[in-house]
């Protein structure tokens, strides 16, 4: 065994929200804070610090319900952490997703000015995750975090966002989520496609090697170690024009649900067309240890299975040919669905806002996030595709091709299916880390003397 296969992660000292895999189903709220005295920012970091789940303990009898907290650039600055430490981050956490719009294809309907407030304001300075199996248990969580912060003057709650994962993990366009992710080394939490390699710990934890060799380090050490970026985007999905978009373009049932898991990449059920190309297999869909298990290389390098431009092949091209290295660009996605359903078979749009409060997480924000939402999903070049997008979550001009023979098929224009509401860049700190951020008055002192 090498050397960095023996690297173990100090999951005492990493959020639960960073690694473990949410329980099915459960219900989840994001609240926002923002701080508007530096003394009280730092007690509701000693306080969070007592309430927040390590990822450690999996089986402890609160392990499916946890509370994780992340902090904005802007809460850093609020909370007082010297300039030397602040400029120790990545740069484009520095910037925020605002500045970040025009690289992130923000713009239009998505374009920050139309954001929810205060979504994307330097006005939001914590975010809280909590998550559970049932609302009473979130209940139960939320109310140890509300104890934190109420009857603190000086810290305001200013959003809340509830979110569910139904039983079937059904997101609101009908599909099975939560199904792929990488394994990572270290963590003893395994991954769901056989097939790929654990990728190195730094990946996704600051502190450790990544896939480049490099180590991450901030100023202090300490501040940054076990920690890591965490990307809140809320997204609302058109579901009604999607479904009038598949029927559009289909005849029958049968050809809309084909056309769906082409321009997914898996039938509804979660089955991958890798495996089952030409019909839905709901059973494979719900199996976990085969519904992750291939590649594309081996016998579909064209696409005539699983298109290139499909969202699951070009947000993950595996083992295919595309410009660029696949390892160093994956991620830990967290996506938790939002707003009520719409009724199976309505086509008018209800008015109801719902979508996917995705979240991302990974100790790289340009090469993981920013990459894959800029390069594969709104751009075809990697692959051979030009102009291409994403024809789930693409926005601007969407192009899709189906690979066919003899002839390939285009759709053009397709309308956006997916408009951001809005989301902010955070640091999910390690809970040492934490405590820093609480003492950061006397570990200013101490450095001063
Ligand atoms: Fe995507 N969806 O629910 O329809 N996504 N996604 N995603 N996504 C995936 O494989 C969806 C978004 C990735 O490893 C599945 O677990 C929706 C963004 C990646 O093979 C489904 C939205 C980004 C994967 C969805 C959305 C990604 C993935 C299949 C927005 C990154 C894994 C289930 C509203 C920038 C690919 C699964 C792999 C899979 C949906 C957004 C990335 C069903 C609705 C913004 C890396």
């Amino acid at each position: 065994m090498s050397e960095e296969n023996n690297v173990k992660l100090e999951l005492d000292d990493i959020q639960s929200g960073v690694l473990r895999p949410r329980p099915t189903p459960y219900v989840a709220t994001y609240v926002a804070f923002r701080i508007d005295d530096r003394k009280a920012g730092r007690e509701l970091m000693d306080r969070f610090s007592q309430v927040v789940t390590s990822a450690a303990n999996p089986n402890g009898p609160l392990a499916d319900t946890s509370v994780s907290v992340a902090l904005t650039y802007q809460g850093l600055k609020a909370l007082g952490v010297p300039q030397e430490s602040l400029d120790s981050f990545a740069w484009e956490f520095r910037q925020g997703m605002t500045a970040r719009a025009k690289e992130l294809g923000d713009s239009g309907e998505s374009d920050p000015e139309n954001w929810e407030q205060p979504l994307g304001t330097p006005e939001v300075h914590v975010v809280l995750v909590a998550v559970s199996p049932d609302k009473d248990r979130l209940e139960v969580a939320l109310d140890r975090a509300r104890k934190t912060y109420q009857e603190l003057p000086g810290i305001e709650a200013i959003w809340r966002q509830d979110c569910h994962a139904l039983p079937d993990e059904k997101e609101p366009f009908g599909f099975r989520d939560g199904i792929s992710h990488p394994a990572i080394e270290g963590s003893g939490i395994p991954g769901s496609n056989p097939r790929e390699q654990p990728l190195k710990a730094g990946e996704f934890v600051l502190g450790y090697t990544d896939e480049m060799g490099g180590v991450q380090k901030t100023v202090p050490e300490i501040l940054g170690r076990n920690g890591t970026y965490v990307v809140f985007r809320k997204l609302h999905q058109r579901v009604a024009e999607f479904r009038r978009f598949l029927k559009a373009q289909s005849n029958g049932p049968e050809g809309e649900e084909l056309l769906a898991a082409k321009m997914m990449g898996r039938w509804r059920s979660g089955a991958p067309l890798a495996l089952c190309p030409f019909h839905d297999d709901p059973e494979l869909g719900a199996d976990p240890s085969r519904n992750n298990d291939f590649l594309y290389e081996g016998d579909d390098s064209v696409g005539l299975k699983t298109p290139g431009g499909s969202h699951i092949r070009r947000t993950n091209p595996r083992d295919a040919a595309v410009a660029g290295f696949a390892r160093i660009h994956r991620m830990i996605r967290r996506g938790t669905a939002y707003g009520p359903t719409l009724p199976e078979g309505v086509l008018e749009d209800d008015g109801a806002d719902r979508g996917l409060m995705f979240a991302f997480v990974g100790a790289n924000l340009g090469r993981q996030f920013e990459f894959v939402q800029s390069q594969w999903v709104n751009d075809g070049v990697f692959f051979g595709a030009g102009d291409d997008r994403d024809p789930i979550i693409g926005s601007g001009d969407i192009n899709f091709t189906l690979p066919h023979r003899p002839v390939r098929k285009r759709l053009r224009g397709i309308p956006r299916f997916v408009v951001t509401r809005g989301g902010e860049y955070c640091f999910m700190p390690g809970l040492r880390a934490l405590r820093w951020l609480a003492d950061l008055d006397a570990g200013l002192e101490m450095k001063k003397r």
